[in-house]
């Protein structure tokens, strides 16, 4: 049996979708920052930096929200959410997923939490600069998207769903997501998605996704 730690539409909910699609069972825990439940010393036991997602198969613990994803791929092969080992499209899905974790992804942790990097007199400026990284990758993305329906090939994978909580984390950011006319048309189909729909439920997340 699987179980995903999670809190509302953080990290977490990228292995949750993929969760909702492959269609297993699964217990949801959620965390609660404000009462510091991923810095118990339970937490820290199963991910030792406190963040969110953690994740159990069985007695097995993975933490890192791609690692969990791939993880999740690859058990459920049915549900052909990675391409298959070897394939030029499985290395496109492991350049994009660490693009978006090790770009996309840590421009947000600076721009939500500057307080990591700098002091409080520069924070306004901080997340000024962050932003600007935020719209230059989405800026790549746009252009890679262009008369495509998915981040690889032309089936979906574990990269659309990390776009999708990506996309939505950059919709108060100036530009927002759906000025990105390429990100938006696939995120709008991605929406779509019984997966997806029943993801946000589950979370209590309610419309506009993004
Ligand atoms: N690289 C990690 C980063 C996870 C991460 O930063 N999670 C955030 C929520 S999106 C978190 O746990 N924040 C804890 C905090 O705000 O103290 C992953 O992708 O799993």
């Amino acid at each position: 049996m699987y179980k995903l730690y999670y809190s509302q539409g953080l990290a977490s909910i990228v292995p949750h979708f993929v969760l909702q699609e492959i269609g297993a069972e699964f217990d949801l825990v959620e965390i609660d920052r404000s009462k510091g439940e991923h810095q118990t010393p339970e937490y820290l036991a199963l991910n030792p930096n406190g963040r969110i997602p953690t994740f159990k198969d069985g007695d097995k613990v993975l933490f890192e929200t791609a690692a969990i994803c791939l993880h999740l791929a690859d058990h459920h092969p049915e549900a052909k959410l990675i391409p298959l080992l070897g394939t030029y499209e499985r290395s496109e899905v492991y350049q994009w997923i660490t693009f978006l974790t090790n770009s996309l992804q840590v421009d947000f942790w600076q721009f939500y939490r500057p307080e990591f990097y700098v002091t409080a007199e520069h924070y306004a400026d901080y997340k000024t600069v962050m932003a600007g990284h935020v719209v230059r990758h989405l800026e790549v993305l746009d252009v890679h998207l262009k008369g495509r329906d998915f981040m690889v090939g032309n089936q979906l994978t574990i990269v659309d769903f990390y776009l999708l909580m990506l996309g939505r984390w950059s919709r108060h950011i100036t530009p927002p997501t759906r000025s990105f006319p390429h990100i938006t048309r696939v995120l709008e189909s991605l929406c779509n998605r019984t997966s997806v729909i029943r993801t946000f439920d589950r979370e209590g997340i309610s419309l506009p996704y993004f």
